[in-house]
């Protein structure tokens, strides 16, 4: 059972912790700098994963560098405020250049990285396998509300009245906010399907050259079973995720999706998906 169980609350129509619409000022009065590269995304996009990539590439490929300290101390998540984790602090205290990460709606990123034109990351997922992993993040987080049923979490997704607000409002406001500002915007089944080159994209949108030898062994220290058994990505050393419940390196798969929905679930997702998306240029492929 939940210790630390949350409550929810609203910004600006868009559904966040608690804790995070409480500091909501502080959080839109950050000061982004020039140099700090931003890794954004709906949660369990492949977030954790994106930032091995970017701390590999800044690192030179050096895992001692790398292997420093956990994920989130290395890479601030500036909206998470669990105490003692206040990401905004961290991010603040931390020398330039910088790398952090956020989850925000493109429309509650705070203004000063635009104002700054900070280089960002964006990396998306597809919708069905995007619910599978948030769905088992809620049962193992204890910072976050418990899920309720699998029906129960599908409806609420698909209704944008989940934690980080509508899928698809995130998937496409960042879309649109690509032609403006540069953003890499990246897709977590092309990284799965070819390593190699999505790593060169990073490296190239970070203006890095990294010889071929570094980039092997990018792709091979940023693999899921290498980052399932690494202590310093695997986020074993959270006290708020109980992993005995669901690992956060959980399957890191394309597809699992078939394992949970329904036939009339993968209708209503499908037709769901084909209304909200009818005004955009992006698009998933839905055959996964
Ligand atoms: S979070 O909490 O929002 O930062 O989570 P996030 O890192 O975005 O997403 C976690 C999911 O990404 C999978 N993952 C990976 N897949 C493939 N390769 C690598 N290296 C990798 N690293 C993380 C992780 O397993 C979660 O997906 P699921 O489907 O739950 O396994």
């Amino acid at each position: 059972s939940k210790d630390l169980h949350e409550e929810v609350s609203q910004v600006r129509g868009v559904v966040l912790q608690k804790s995070t619409c409480e500091y909501w000022n502080k959080i839109w009065d950050f000061q982004a700098k020039p140099d700090d590269v931003l890794i954004s995304s709906y949660p369990k996009a492949g977030t954790t994963w994106l930032q091995e990539i970017v701390d590999m590439i800044q690192n030179d490929g050096d895992i001692e560098k790398t292997r420093r300290a956990p994920t989130d101390i290395r890479m601030p998540f500036l909206e998470r405020i669990n105490p003692p984790y206040v990401g905004l602090d961290k991010a603040n205290e931390m020398p330039s250049p910088r790398v952090l990460k956020t989850h925000l709606p493109v429309q509650l990123l705070p203004p000063s990285f635009w104002k700054e034109n900070c280089k960002i990351i964006y990396v998306a997922r597809n919708i069905k396998d995007n619910i599978v992993s948030f769905f088992h993040f809620q049962r193992m987080n204890k910072g976050l509300p418990d899920p309720g049923s699998w029906e129960e979490y599908f409806e609420t997704f698909l209704e944008g009245k989940g934690l980080w607000g509508s899928w698809y409002d995130h998937v496409k406001g960042w879309w649109e906010a690509k032609d403006i500002y540069p953003i890499l915007y990246l897709f977590y089944e092309d990284i799965k399907k070819h390593p190699r080159r999505e790593i060169e994209k990073v490296m190239e949108f970070l203006g890095k050259n990294l010889d071929e030898k570094v980039l092997d062994k990018i792709v091979y220290y940023t693999s899921f079973n290498v980052m399932k058994n690494n202590p310093m990505s695997n986020y074993t050393l959270s006290s708020l995720m109980n992993q005995s419940v669901s690992p956060f390196m959980r399957k890191g798969v394309i597809g699992d999706w078939k394992n949970y929905f329904t036939v009339a679930q993968n209708e209503r997702c499908n037709e769901d998906y084909r209304e909200k998306m009818d005004d955009t240029t992006l698009s998933f492929s839905m055959e996964y």
